[in-house]
């Protein structure tokens, strides 16, 4: 049988039963854990001299991993990918900056990223590649003469074609993205901001069935939104409710309803229009005050990119502002937690909310909407406000959808969340129960890795001819 090879920029095994508090580290291990197979990419640690890969096996997973120079990691990891194109790929052109060394670092790491991998390439071996750190990967294998199935999936959203036409390169990279086998997105807009590009810049065209010819390449471009596995959500929801912090945050509710959040520290989540959201209905609503708080989760990451630290300041500057204004001496209404918590106590505190308050700038998906819906009791289950610039947003039809750049909007729906009767509230929760179930994590793989095959199979027969 043929071993499934995952490629991302970071490898993230658990580590005392935590998980990378990211989407892609907690879809990917899940999805490789069924099925086994081998995840390669960068160790997270900064080595004097990038070496031979460590091999480790935990389980069904064998882990090979590599070490980057402080030069690469500089450059490629905080420079073009977490500076260059995570900004601009999340419409962010404001916050986006291009600097050609760190661009020449990105390829020279893709490269030889791509170098160590085909040492340990069986033929057999079938590749998928994740995510805006590695759009080259391919073509850099297809250049050392790798001829097995390469599929690609973009976690982030593509954006449309004139945006991506602020990173100076993107010509180039849309060409090396043209070698993989399968490039699949989070959703339809995105796969058709890609088509766009290629068939208004004269690259390419696409058919009906997915498949796009360009820059001399065939291959298949199409929607696989990532999901999640509800059930064991469900699960480890109850089962850790009466863990400890669970219990302390019962108890510091005191009856009070709860609006929950948890994001990854980034500027595309929206914190600080959330934030001021909150700040609003609490002005509109004076009927609330000392009834209902926002929880916000938000572990830090990517924190030496500057923009970075700079949302840290602001988001704390809000949070102290706000609470400032409207706090009573037994009441806080923002509780703000720069901290990580295991998962399923995150999925517990989901569960004992009235709110999940869920408002991305933009997502590529956002597996956060999903486990707080999979987390409900659905005898009573809470309301998820929604952002509509989140992939999830096309499969959430239950969510109170929200434009996020709409303070009013958004505060008129975190009172229209709280006050839904059970029975709205109920029919909501089971429309979205049914795509959640439908499109789960073991759906999107299989979909997926069952096209990568296809497609991979008629190249060879092609190439063969
Ligand atoms: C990227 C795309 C896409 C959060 N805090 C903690 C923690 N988390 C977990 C959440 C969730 C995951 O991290 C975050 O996933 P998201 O999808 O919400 O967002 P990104 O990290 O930006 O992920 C995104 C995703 O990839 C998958 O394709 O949906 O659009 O940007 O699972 O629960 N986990 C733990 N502690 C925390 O404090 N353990």
């Amino acid at each position: 049988m043929s071993r499934l090879i995952v490629v991302s920029n970071r490898v993230a095994p658990t580590q005392e039963g935590l998980p990378a508090a990211g989407g892609l580290a907690v879809g990917v291990l899940d999805a490789l854990q069924e099925t086994g197979g081998v995840w390669f990419g960068w160790s997270g640690e900064i080595v004097g001299e990038a070496g031979e890969p460590v091999i480790e096996k935990q389980g069904n997973v064998t882990y090979a991993t590599v070490g980057l120079s402080r030069r690469d990691y500089d450059q490629y990891y905080r420079g073009f990918s977490n500076a260059t194109l995570w900004p601009a790929f999340h419409y962010r052109t404001d916050l986006a900056r291009y600097d050609r060394q760190e661009y020449a670092g990105y390829q020279r790491v893709n490269a030889r990223l791509a170098k160590q991998l085909k040492a340990l390439l069986r033929p057999d071996d079938i590749v998928w590649v994740h995510d805006y750190h590695l759009l080259p990967f391919a073509a850099c294998l297809r250049e050392l003469g790798v001829r097995n199935p390469i599929g690609f999936f973009l976690h982030i959203p593509f954006p449309v074609p004139e945006m991506l036409r602020t990173v100076p390169p993107h010509e180039a990279l849309v060409k090396q993205m043209c070698s993989y086998d399968v490039i699949g997105f989070q959703t339809e807009t995105d796969r058709q901001s890609f088509v766009d590009y290629l068939e208004r810049g004269g690259f390419g065209t696409a058919s009906d069935d997915g498949m796009v010819h360009a820059h001399g390449h065939m291959f298949k471009a199409a929607a696989y939104p990532i999901g999640v596995y509800p059930d064991a959500i469900a699960k480890a929801a109850v089962q850790f409710s009466d863990r400890k912090p669970v219990r302390a945050l019962r108890d510091a509710m005191r009856g009070r309803r709860l609006i929950m959040s948890v994001d990854r520290l980034d500027y595309s989540k929206g914190l600080v229009e959330r934030f001021q959201a909150f700040e609003r209905f609490l002005l509109n609503a004076p009927g609330w005050h000392g009834r209902v708080s926002l929880v916000q989760v938000a572990p830090p990451t990517r924190s030496d990119v500057q923009t970075y630290q700079r949302i840290r300041q602001t988001l704390e500057g809000e949070a102290g502002r706000i609470n400032g204004r409207f706090a009573q001496l037994d009441w806080t209404p923002i509780q703000y937690l720069n901290r990580k918590y295991e998962r399923n106590l995150l999925m517990a505190f989901f569960r004992m909310s009235q709110v999940g308050y869920v408002t991305p700038l933009r997502d590529g998906m956002n597996l956060v909407a999903k486990e707080y819906v999979a987390s409900q009791d659905p005898a009573d289950p809470g309301v998820l406000v929604l952002s509509q610039f989140a992939g999830a947003a096309e499969q959430l039809p239950g969510a109170l959808v929200v434009n996020p750049f709409d303070l009013s909007q958004m505060a008129e729906a975190l009172e229209r969340a709280l006050s839904m009767p059970l029975a709205e509230r109920q029919a909501r929760h089971a429309d979205m129960m049914a795509p959640l179930r439908e499109m789960d994590l073991s759906k999107w793989r299989d979909t997926f890795l069952a096209d990568l095959g296809h497609v991979a199979t008629a190249a060879t027969v092609t190439r063969n001819a």
